[in-house]
């Protein structure tokens, strides 16, 4: 007797009518063979998949994906659920039964001619209460080599589907690849991802965003859990002793940077567990426990060198686990070897763009797409925390939440209490970056850096962290940081990256109670002796710059989060509501 799994790829395969069907059972030799296939199939500007310099990158490939599909697409991509209530101004809606009409239309006979391929695959580690099985199907074998970069796929997923119903379906296809006929579409009733006319990261890869933030963060909502766009860390001390956090910054705002940094402070190190996604559980001890479900990163390629991602450098470099893939960057042509703006070194004579076009130093054009990426398992990390495979997860004893703000916001601020933690992620705002398509550089809100990944209302989303507060007997501290803040040259103040560790070490300071802090109409802020800065070439009034709270800048950040609020209206918590009050009072004396 056909599996619920088995049933629902045979509907999918009626609609999209693909050739042939091939399900993955997740081994490397199938991964070698879908990259050798890739490397004959021609498309608009090259193979598929493009083999690298391997002495130099073991086991790397390249790949270009269309020019027009080049990252997240917000403005096709849809909540749907049954009332638009529900999904929130915060989501494009559309009434499910109409939506699965139009993608019905748009899927029927959408794999003519190409393999089908079946992923099952699981977001956590196996043995985990919390992990979740789930299967998609896609008509890329770029996402299918992805994916098994991304998530544990295979067998022992298969094996969890087998006798039940409640698995997180995926239904993908390129599409014919045209903006018009693009649609990422949720529907977290059903558990189910409808993806069409993109290969891209976050539209194609649907365990990540799609699944493990937008139908997961409703799962918690409903199960009592969080699902959050956050890295998860432990930071070890001189005395050997290790905290955990888990930090929220919206894309292209350093969490893959933050997670395997190389501490710039002595005696402090790092141990990297996640990057971009952490479910939050509320453990037996009443402490909040949080996995990465993923297994891989897909991370910015513009701006990682040996100087500013070390650890990512010889991640990308190990070629242990998995092949490794490029995406959008520039190649040199004489060693086959990638490159973006950004890589150690001088900058080759010669290159191919991310599109395979001819380019050269002074090209008006960057090489690498500035949202060019690489996909690379976790466990090539030098820096892996020995936990990372504990089916617990780990306890987490602070949150922080950063966004890029080249004014106003503070290097760092703890909050008063978890309800004000809440506020600070809430009034979250963020300068656009090139990680979702659309204007860089704007300040736009993004509550926990969950604006374009919660699947539902935020206000109802913000109900929901109030809540599980109060199930936390032991909750961990909450924090704002910024590490972007620029002096009237335009000069980023802080040194960031290693440096961060600084700020990193006051935020456990404050966890374990080895200091004060200061009281002020923001919240909490260190005294700056407080801070081991004397090593760095940082004058101390620059320092306090950094810290500086200019009210009348506030009044205006007042106005626009209440204008941001105002949206949510009946759903958004008054005790938010109330410390935008004591904010805006406090500001205005
Ligand atoms: P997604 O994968 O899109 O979710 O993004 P991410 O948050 O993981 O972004 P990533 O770590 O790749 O950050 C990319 C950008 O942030 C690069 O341009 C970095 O140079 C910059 N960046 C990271 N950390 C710092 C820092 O401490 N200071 C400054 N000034 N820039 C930073
Ligand atoms: C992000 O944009 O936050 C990413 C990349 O991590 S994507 O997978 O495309 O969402
Ligand atoms: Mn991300």
């Amino acid at each position: 007797m056909a599996t619920a799994v088995e049933e629902w790829v045979e509907e999918q395969a009626r609609v999209a009518q693909p050739a042939r069907i091939h399900w993955c059972d997740g081994t490397e030799g199938e991964a070698l063979r879908l990259l050798e296939i890739g490397q004959n199939e021609e498309r608009l500007n090259g193979p598929v998949f493009i083999e690298l310099n391997q002495k130099k990158w073991p086991k790397a490939f390249l790949h270009r994906s269309h020019p027009t599909d080049v990252a997240r697409t917000e403005h096709l991509t849809y909540v749907c659920h049954p009332s638009r209530e529900m999904s929130g101004p915060n989501n494009n809606w559309m009434e499910p039964g109409e939506a699965k009409r139009l993608l019905t239309r748009l899927s029927t006979g959408c794999m003519k001619g190409r393999t089908m391929y079946v992923l099952p695959y699981m977001m956590g580690h196996p043995d985990s209460p919390y992990a979740k099985a789930c299967i998609q199907i896609t008509d890329s074998s770029y996402v299918a080599v992805s994916m098994r970069i991304m998530t544990r796929l295979g067998k022992q997923a298969l094996e969890k589907l087998k006798n039940r119903n409640d698995f997180v379906r995926g239904f993908h296809s390129i599409g014919d690849l045209s903006p018009r006929r693009r649609f990422i579409m949720h529907f977290p009733d059903d558990n189910l991802v409808w993806s069409i006319g993109s290969g891209y990261g976050g539209n194609a890869l649907l365990g990540k965003k799609c699944f493990s933030l937008r139908i997961a963060s409703w799962l918690g909502y409903r199960q009592g859990w969080l699902a959050e766009h956050m890295v998860i860390m432990g930071i070890e001390d001189p005395q050997g002793e290790i905290t955990y956090i888990c930090g929220a910054f919206p894309s292209a705002c350093g969490k893959t940077n933050l997670a395997m940094m190389e501490s710039a402070l002595g005696g402090y190190r790092v141990w990297t567990l996640g990057d971009d996604i952490a479910w939050l559980n509320i453990g037996p001890d009443g402490r909040l426990w949080a996995i990465n479900p993923e297994t891989g990163y897909f991370g910015v390629a513009p701006g990682t060198s040996m100087v500013s991602n070390p650890n990512m450098m010889r991640t990308l470099r190990r070629g242990l686990f998995t092949p490794t893939l490029f995406t959008n960057v520039a190649l040199n042509p004489e060693t086959n070897e990638p490159w973006w703006e950004g890589l150690d070194g001088p900058v080759p004579e010669k290159l191919l763009d991310w599109q395979g076009r001819p380019w050269k130093p002074g090209s008006k054009e960057k090489a690498a797409h500035p949202n060019s990426r690489f996909t690379v398992s976790i466990y090539n990390t030098p820096t892996l925390s020995p936990e990372f495979d504990n089916p617990r997860g780990v306890p987490i004893s602070a949150i922080i939440f950063g966004g890029r703000r080249g004014h106003l916001i503070p290097l760092v601020v703890e909050s008063f209490d978890w309800t004000h933690g809440v506020f600070l992620g809430a009034r979250m705002g963020s300068e656009t970056t090139a990680a979702a398509a659309g204007e860089v550089g704007i300040v736009r809100r993004d509550p926990m850096a969950m604006l374009p990944f919660c699947g539902y209302n935020l206000g109802v989303y913000f109900r929901h962290w109030l809540n599980m507060g109060q199930r936390l007997s032991r909750p961990p501290k909450i924090f704002s940081v910024n590490w972007f803040r620029v002096d009237e040259d335009g000069r980023f103040i802080w040194p960031g990256f290693g440096h961060n560790m600084r700020v990193l070490k006051w935020i456990i300071d404050r966890v374990k109670g080895r200091v004060p802090a200061r009281e002020t109409p923001v919240g909490l802020i260190p005294y700056l002796e407080d801070l081991v800065v004397d090593d760095l070439n940082l004058p101390r009034e620059k320092l306090a710059k950094l810290f500086e709270i200019k009210m009348s800048e506030w009044k205006k950040e007042v106005e626009e989060i209440r204008q941001f609020f105002k949206q949510y209206g009946q759903h958004m918590p008054r005790e938010l509501l109330d410390h935008l009050e004591a904010m805006e009072r406090a500001v205005r004396i």
